[in-house]
């Protein structure tokens, strides 16, 4: 069967600024919470490997665009880092981030790349947050103004702008489960960094229609669909509030400009809202986007909770749920993560009918893979086992598109292996593999094949289904 996607579709990878630029001494960036963490315990790092050790694309990015070029990109998007671009995080703008910025801009649309920008991928200059980060309201207006400042320099070339990427991992990793720094678990203080969050994104999307810049403005979202074990009032129940605390307290301001109710009222019950000040619920209001990035790599499978709570236990997620494995659920071993291909169109489809069918593209998806030189032959990784995961993916985003999505682009992650957070190299997901001792990049079999699909607008499976 062909696949055919519409004319115009986006093909392109994703990546970020501090998984791929390496930290280059002397060119005025200052430290984020990565830099800062990575030398206060960098025990946390898988092999140790950290965050100054990038795929150095701020010294190999002409090559790299022209490597995404030879795989028939039309679009690509990366992240602006705040503490390269505004050292200090408010104040002077460093000379040389505009230049680096420019010149990567200036060649992507070079060679036929549509620039996608991102603002802010988990990576909080660490001026700001010692101040409190996103707890911090001053935090808020500096946001907004670095955000103005990115859309003054670049604007008149970048058409797609995002604020935020998956801004509830932040608060996952950074307030409630010790995975990003600063590593405080507290659910209040969660709850409080969400929201500021959200009235960062906010402001950032009214500065962006006061300056009147030709383009548009969203925000990429890991909506993670809940599937409830079973049909069951209380399965049901515990797979609505994961939606509501994972996707839709980030979804619903972001499209519709206000809280859900339900999301409120299970807050206020448990004492976990934020002060809310008189003119918030305004600027949430004035935050609406244009666009939507998703990032869909799993499912979430929940059921109702087996066991009570600990009396003393502090105030959790979990408490409303527990993690349900389904038996012979397909899954990426190297990752851990369970492979759902439907989820993405279950997504697409949610947008449609909840969400005024909201112009969307997906963003990230992707199959992290630890030890792949193993399937190495003759030099090149063989790596089907990604390019079935992309295709099976493709097809239900095609189906989606059939029945009346809005959806506009794929992503993957990412385009050359880059450095993963905590778990520094230990996934690859790219369509070039990293050499990390000579830096070299080579091919996979999956780029080569992506670069068909992209030429091709589609591709054809002759098993069909
Ligand atoms: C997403 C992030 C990316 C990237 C990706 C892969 O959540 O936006 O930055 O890291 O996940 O996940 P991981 O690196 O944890 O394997």
């Amino acid at each position: 069967m062909q696949y055919q996607f519409p004319n115009n579709f986006y093909w392109g990878s994703a990546a970020s600024a501090a998984q791929t630029e390496g930290t280059t001494l002397g060119d005025g960036k200052s430290d984020n919470i990565w830099d800062h963490w990575a030398r206060q315990e960098p025990n946390r790092f898988f092999n140790g490997v950290l965050p100054t050790e990038t795929s150095t694309f701020y010294d190999h990015f002409r090559n790299d665009i022209g490597l995404m070029k030879a795989i028939n990109h039309n679009s690509f998007r990366t992240s602006i880092a705040w503490s390269r671009l505004i050292p200090d995080g408010v104040g002077d703008v460093n000379p040389q981030a505009v230049e680096f910025y420019n010149n990567v801009i200036d060649e992507l649309i070079e060679q036929g790349i549509e620039p996608f920008i991102c603002l802010f991928h988990f990576d909080m200059p660490i001026a700001m947050q010692n101040i409190g980060g996103f707890e911090n309201r001053d935090v808020i207006e500096a946001y907004a103004n670095y955000a103005q400042t990115c859309f003054e320099l670049f604007g008149d070339r970048v058409k797609h702008w995002f604020t935020f990427n998956e801004p509830i991992v932040t608060v996952e990793g950074g307030y409630l489960y010790d995975f990003h720094y600063p590593n405080i678990v507290d659910f209040k203080r969660a709850s409080v960094v969400a929201f500021h969050t959200m009235l960062a994104h906010a402001q950032a999307v009214m500065r962006f229609r006061q300056l009147n810049i030709d383009g548009q403005i969203g925000i990429v979202l890991n909506l993670t669909p809940s599937y409830p074990r079973s049909d069951n009032a209380n399965d049901l129940l515990a797979s609505h509030h994961c939606d509501l605390l994972f996707n839709r307290s980030f979804l619903d301001p972001a499209v519709k400009g206000e809280y859900p109710q339900d999301l409120l009222t299970l807050l206020k019950k448990y004492d976990q809202l934020p002060a809310v000040e008189a003119s918030d619920c305004d600027v949430i209001q004035q935050g609406k986007v244009d666009i939507i990035g998703i990032n869909y790599y799993q499912p979430r499978r929940v059921q109702a909770k087996l066991h009570a709570i600990h009396p003393d236990a502090q105030f959790m997620p979990e408490w409303l749920f527990d993690s349900y494995e389904m038996p012979g659920r397909k899954m990426n071993p190297h990752r851990g993560w369970e492979i759902y291909e439907k989820g993405v169109y279950d997504i697409l489809i949610n947008l449609r009918d909840n969400y005024g069918n909201l112009p969307c593209y997906i963003s990230e998806n992707g199959m992290g893979v630890q030890g792949e030189d193993a399937f190495s032959v003759n030099g090149q990784i063989q790596d089907d086992y990604r390019i079935e995961f992309v295709s099976e993916h493709l097809k239900w985003i095609h189906k989606a598109i059939n029945e009346g999505s809005a959806c506009f682009g794929y992503h993957m992650w990412t385009f050359i292996d880059n450095w993963s957070w905590c778990n520094g190299y230990k996934n690859r997901y790219g369509f070039y593999q990293l050499d990390l001792n000579t830096q070299e990049r080579r091919i996979k079999k999956s780029g080569q094949w992506y670069a068909n699909v992209a030429k091709n607008n589609g591709f054809n499976d002759p098993q069909g289904g």
